[in-house]
């Protein structure tokens, strides 16, 4: 399958019983999800990925009922309201012979406060009572302008209807983004790939292979480079130093690329080797701005929060997936160690995985770095900004970090390929002060 893959988030929410996984089933046509009559039946999320005609590619999350009781019935509920802020369709399943629509109503309201597209799915379990489903209107007055549509979720002919209407209803808001904006046809693009105790044996990280397959699909060229480190770092004047450095000048002549994609790991390296006339950036920032749908300003304003930083202020290092990590690993030694030279005394914190620090826990960092991003959806990423935003926490990125702390020209050298994005979407520039168009030119 294609690492490119973009999808359309849909979840299922309702009360317990009220038939969201038999709305799953429905929509896959398998027994995806565990359906029964006892109340509570489905504990966890449970996912899906399928291609609806249509509509592409979707993810399907059939949640907890909202109604449970007791502790893990407020668990329960956390994580219901946590997969709401990924998902770009909700669907509300009812049972419209309810005479209380008190949770329904909390999960109506929120939904609209983070502006998620909202369908109501009537279920129907006995004989249409046509009067009960109009009487939904008034107990649940937020739902007045909602689409509305009645099915029975166990019945397999009701799937066409439930599918019309969500086309019918639903507009997609995901557009499609491109990876490298400043990509050109029949030209060379290098990926500087050093392999070292981390990498997995067999296959290249997600970063590496959504970049070497956005190139080739797009009828550029990748070359991938494996840069020694360990040579490349070697003291001046060292042999295995000076090697390494005509291998990758040998390198450079010879394909002539167009931009190099580093490891931002590198960066202290690439910053130094590579001539100022080659366009750089680091998969990292390719990364971000990719599942950050284009936010890397953002990115690129949380790094004015360094020079702010005090002895005993707190950082947030943050990576979306659980690799092993051992070596010089980026978030447990390179960027502490970067933080120990030049803000002695800021405390740093982890979070790795899908999983992210609630709001309340969010508020006490002056800071968050986040790596790449690129194991979880653009969604999850998205839903990460709008916390931060909403406990007013700026957030920078990994390889924007490590560009920095080669000074700001390195970091204005990694930002200039996307600063015609960054224009565009009508920012003033400021730690982004080099012209793209001009280094692209100048090739
Ligand atoms: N007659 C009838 N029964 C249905 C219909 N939809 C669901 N059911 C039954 O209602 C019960 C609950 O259905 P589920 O799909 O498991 O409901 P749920 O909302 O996922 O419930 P929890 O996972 O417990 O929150 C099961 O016994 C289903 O067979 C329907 O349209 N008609
Ligand atoms: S999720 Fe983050 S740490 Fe994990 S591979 Fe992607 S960019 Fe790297
Ligand atoms: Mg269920």
């Amino acid at each position: 399958m294609s690492v490119l893959v973009e999808r359309d988030n849909i979840g299922i929410f309702g009360k317990m019983n009220a038939g969201k996984s038999s709305v799953m089933n429905l929509l896959t046509q398998q027994e995806t999800s565990l359906v029964d009559a006892a109340p509570g039946t489905t504990a966890d999320t449970r996912t899906a990925l399928l291609e609806l005609h249509g509509l592409g590619p979707v993810k399907l999350f059939d949640t907890a009922g909202l109604d449970e009781r007791g502790r893990l019935g407020a668990k329960k509920r956390r994580k219901v309201y946590t997969d709401l802020k990924e998902c770009d369709l909700a669907l509300l399943v009812i049972d419209p012979t309810s005479s209380n629509f008190a949770v329904e109503k909390k999960l109506v309201a929120r939904a609209r406060e983070l502006a998620k597209q909202l369908l109501v799915v009537c279920n129907i379990f006995q004989t249409p009572d046509r009067t009960k489903i109009k009487t939904v209107g008034q107990k649940l007055k937020l739902l007045r302008f909602c689409p509305v549509v009645t099915v029975r979720a166990n019945k397999p002919a009701c799937r066409a209807k439930l599918l019309q209407f969500i086309l019918a209803h639903y507009r997609s808001k995901n557009d499609k983004l491109e990876l490298l904006p400043f990509l050109q046809k029949n030209r060379y693009y290098a990926l500087i790939i050093p392999m070292d105790v981390e990498t997995p044996p067999g296959r290249y990280l997600r970063p590496q292979a959504m970049v070497e397959e956005y190139i080739a699909r797009r009828w550029a060229y990748p070359v991938s480079f494996r840069l020694d480190l360990g040579a490349a770092r070697a003291p001046a004047g060292d042999r295995r130093a000076i090697l390494e450095k005509k291998r990758f000048a040998d390198f450079l002549q010879n394909i002539k690329p167009r931009a190099v994609i580093t490891d931002s790991q590198a960066m202290d390296i690439l910053c130094k080797w590579c001539p100022p006339a080659i366009a750089l950036t680091t998969f990292s920032i390719v990364m971000i701005n990719y599942f950050s749908r284009g936010r890397l300003r953002k990115f690129a304003d949380g790094l004015r929060v360094l020079r702010k930083l005090r002895p005993g202020d707190k950082a947030l290092i943050a990576e979306a997936c659980n690799h092993s990590r051992v070596g010089e690993d980026i978030g447990t030694v390179q960027i502490p160690r970067y933080f120990a030279r030049r803000y002695p005394g800021v405390a740093l914190e982890h979070n790795f995985g899908r999983e992210f620090r609630d709001n309340k826990q969010l508020a006490q960092y002056k800071l968050i770095i986040h790596c790449g991003g690129c194991m979880i959806s653009a969604q999850k990423l998205q839903a990460r900004l709008r916390d931060l935003e909403t406990t007013g926490v700026p957030i920078t990125n990994y390889g924007l970090f490590l560009a920095y702390m080669q000074g700001e020209a390195a970091l204005r050298r990694v930002l200039a390929p996307w600063r015609p994005r960054i224009a565009r979407a009508g920012l003033r520039s400021n730690a982004v002060s080099v012209s793209a168009r001009r280094i692209l030119r100048a090739r």
